[in-house]
């Protein structure tokens, strides 16, 4: 599309450049670049245009679409970046990127603006709306075995942490094992799904929702819910937060790579974790009981203390609820 090629030209250029040279560099008319800069500006790009020297894209504006994304997601300079699929609106990205998971053999990483069926774990819903937040999927091909596949949430976490280490001033919790926590508020969950057959793992989708710009929340979420914009006031380049988190990822991935599980994260995972030396509620199927928090092992396990006995809570087969407020 010529837009999203001026686009291109715009983002890189920090001087003024002229209808002209943009024309000669895509060779196009003087018309069409004219057209693709109206299109720009009408999606809300703030592109000052001035007679004798030619556009320049003036400040930074939160719009998300497929150049924005891959740009961001290059200045990181990746081994191998994932492809990018961006949609302005999706049900769902991580059941968008199941339906082509099986036709794709590179990493790929499935963005959109909103959902209108946004999943969270065992049929719960979560609030997608537009313009405000990141929901993105990514999907990844490793060569691990099965029983594994459930600490990618954990890596993605770690991942989350990192990046929003990285773009704001605030320290963020983690509670066990897909919950992004600050100040005892959710700005984030992760849902990892997971496919196999004879072989091992066919593909694991780690699907992150994030709350970046959101100014409010509807009236069921919005006691537990908070967004980085309500805790910074700072209105970020969801972007720029996208490709921070994926970047964090492949590192982070790496370093479980090499032993196939949390042994080179754990430290760091547990710096953050927000129910360390807590006394925490296990929802046991079986019943439920109070315990105290120690850690994870190194297979992502949360390690607890129940009335002198040591038990380790794996992913998926109880929920961990702290007995004071959200966390
Ligand atoms: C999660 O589930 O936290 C996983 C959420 C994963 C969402 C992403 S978005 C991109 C990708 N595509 C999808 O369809 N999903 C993934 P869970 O731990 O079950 O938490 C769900 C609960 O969080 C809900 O029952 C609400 O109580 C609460 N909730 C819903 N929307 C929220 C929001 N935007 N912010 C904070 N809490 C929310």
């Amino acid at each position: 599309m010529l837009k999203n090629k001026v686009l291109k030209i715009l983002l890189s250029n920090k001087e003024h450049v002229s209808g002209q040279a943009i024309s000669d560099n895509l060779g196009v008319s003087r018309t069409a670049v004219w057209k693709a800069i109206s299109s720009l500006k009408k999606d809300g790009y703030n592109i000052e245009s001035v007679n004798n020297r030619g556009y320049l894209l003036l400040e930074k504006t939160d719009i998300l679409n497929q150049v924005e994304i891959e740009q961001n997601i290059h200045s990181y300079k990746l081994l191998e970046p994932p492809v990018i699929i961006y949609m302005d609106e999706v049900d769902s990205t991580n059941t968008y990127a199941k339906s082509i998971a099986d036709n794709l053999n590179k990493d790929f990483l499935v963005v959109s603006d909103m959902q209108t069926f946004g999943k969270g774990r065992l049929g719960r819903i979560w609030s997608s709306p537009s313009s405000t937040g990141i929901f993105m999927s990514l999907c990844i091909k490793p060569d691990i075995a099965i029983e594994k596949s459930s600490m990618i949430t954990l890596v993605m976490a770690l991942s989350l942490c990192d990046a929003i280490e990285e773009l704001y001033s605030l320290h963020p919790t983690i509670k066990w094992p897909n919950d992004i926590v600050i100040n005892s508020k959710k700005i984030s969950g992760i849902l990892t799904e997971m496919s196999s057959d004879m072989d091992g793992i066919k593909y694991i989708i780690s699907g992150v929702g994030i709350n970046v710009n959101n100014k409010e929340f509807p009236a069921d979420i919005k006691d537990m819910a908070s967004s980085l914009f309500l805790e910074t006031d700072i209105i970020m380049h969801r972007a720029k937060l996208i490709a921070s988190v994926i970047s964090h990822f492949y590192n982070n991935f790496n370093i479980f790579l090499k032993t196939e599980d949390m042994t080179g994260l754990k430290e760091k995972y547990e710096k953050h974790l927000a129910n360390i030396g807590k006394e925490v509620k296990i929802l046991d199927p079986k019943g439920e009981y109070q315990a105290v928090a120690l850690g994870i092992d190194e297979n992502g396990a949360l390690i607890v203390n129940s009335a002198g006995k040591i038990k380790r809570i794996i992913s998926g087969e109880v929920s961990v609820r702290g007995l004071y407020g959200y966390v």
